[in-house]
């Protein structure tokens, strides 16, 4: 098979991008600055017990200081394009109403940099910071909020669109939604199927009004939505593991798939949800199902489904956040893509692993697993574009170590080593390594 012989440019399709990403809350720190307004992870970093090390993106990586530094090592790292998110509270410090001019400026200001660098900027619009007044005033359970995230598109689009290579709407609907509304691990943290739902229904309706605004406004820019999907295998043949596995791919993937693709939500889910379910409106579906220039898919492991939750498979690797490492899941994720959906082109727009590194007394910190990991990733991500995938890039996770929302900077998942302490920024192996596929130089020994 192929991991016999390294990866090089040459074994994706032409024109490939090659990326690192990260999000605004967990690099930017600077919560104050230039006019920002609270973000609903802001207050919920500061209730007790939420984040593992009782700490918050007050400073995080220093990024909005230390951005054009941050570009340097883009450069140096050789990566064809950045994906960065925007913070909604820079930019409307209330989530409504007139643009706090200095917020947008920062991302004026890095877009041009990274153009100045020969690197093409991949925007994503919301990465779940939400200004605090609009979850006063319901947030995501609330059609409202969609109206208000159409219309802070839309200015970013006006002032930006003809600059970003790409725009994403949404990061990962399915966290902010059911992770933060129903399971409570992210912000507002609360438990409720019900609103889970709603919210879900309006980030995607948000997601359709912003398509339309920005649409509407004939930029540049390349317009979609980044979604995390997790293919689900059932633990064996038996008829309830099988049951559970539907039920995982239906909670995890198609309740957000079917919509967007398909303009219906899933009649399985549907039916199990009973009274829970959103109230869809006249009209929603159709702007749900508009046109994606892309889709963004994030992966980073299988379900793992038995009705026995706490069934394992057998022999299984692990990374620090407990996650299986599973490489074949992604290309069978792709494959299934193309067969069931009309999508459009894909971009892996996150995947990574996080391993507790430590920096030692060299000058680099060595990551043999984390390397393992990206090897075989994108192996699959090769094997699914030439089982005929229109896969179109790939995007490190993360650029950076960074603020790893519930895990606090208790989980690493950079090419970058961070050393809170002083900000510092050191190479790991796996960051080199990419350089090495990246840049076809050879991979240099501490
Ligand atoms: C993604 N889960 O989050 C995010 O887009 C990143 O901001 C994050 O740092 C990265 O993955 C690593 O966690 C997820 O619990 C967070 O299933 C949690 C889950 C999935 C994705």
């Amino acid at each position: 098979t192929r991991s016999q012989k390294p990866l090089t440019r040459q074994d994706f399709p032409s024109g490939f991008v090659f990326g690192t990403a990260t999000s605004s809350y967990q690099i930017e720190g600077a919560v104050h600055e230039d006019g920002r307004g609270p973000s609903i992870w802001d207050t919920f970093c500061r209730e007790p017990g939420r984040i593992l090390d009782g700490s918050s993106g007050d400073v995080a990586c220093d990024h909005y200081h230390r951005w054009e530094e941050d570009l340097d090592l883009l450069k140096e790292l050789g990566v064809d394009a950045y994906r960065f998110s925007l913070a909604w509270p820079r930019i409307q410090p209330t989530g409504s109403g007139a643009v706090n001019e200095a917020g947008l400026d920062f991302y004026e200001r890095l877009t041009d940099g990274l153009l100045a660098r020969g690197i093409k900027p991949y925007a994503t619009l919301y990465h779940w910071d939400l200004p605090q007044p609009l979850q006063d005033q319901g947030g995501w359970p609330a059609r409202e909020t969609a109206y208000r995230f159409a219309e802070y598109a839309r200015i970013v689009a006006e002032r930006l669109g003809d600059r970003l290579a790409s725009i994403a709407t949404l990061n990962e609907p399915w966290c902010s939604s059911l992770l933060s509304y129903e399971l409570g691990e992210h912000a507002p943290g609360l438990r409720d199927r019900r609103l889970a739902l709603a919210a879900a229904h309006h980030l995607l309706l948000g997601h359709g009004l912003a398509m339309e605004e920005m649409r509407a406004l004939g930029k540049k820019a390349d317009l979609g939505i980044v979604l995390n999907l997790s293919p689900a295998y059932a633990a064996s043949e038996k008829a309830e593991d099988q049951a559970a596995a539907r039920f995982s791919d239906g909670y995890l993937n198609r309740w957000f798939l079917d919509p967007l693709f398909r303009g219906e939500y899933p009649a399985d889910l549907w039916e199990t949800f009973g009274e829970q379910v959103p109230d869809v409106q006249a009209g929603d579906l159709d702007l749900i199902r508009a046109k994606n220039d892309f889709l963004g898919v994030n992966y980073y492991t299988r379900a793992y489904a038995s009705a026995d939750r706490q069934a394992r498979p057998e022999g299984a690797e692990y990374t620090h956040m407990d996650w299986e490492v599973f490489p074949q899941g992604l290309t069978d994720l792709l494959v299934r893509l193309k067969d069931d959906y009309p999508v459009p082109p894909i971009l892996i727009t996150e995947n990574g692993a996080a391993y507790p590194d430590e920096r030692g007394t060299g000058s680099t910190v060595h990551d043999p697993a984390r390397v393992a990991y990206y090897a075989s990733h994108l192996a699959a991500v090769a094997e699914a574009a030439q089982k005929g995938v229109d896969v179109r890039g790939y995007f490190a996770w993360s650029m950076l170590d960074n603020f790893e929302w519930a895990w606090g900077y208790e989980r690493r998942f950079g090419l970058f080593y961070v050393d809170y302490a002083t900000q510092e920024r050191i190479w790991k192996d796996s960051g080199r390594w990419y350089q090495a596929l990246l840049t076809g130089a050879p991979v240099a020994a501490d």
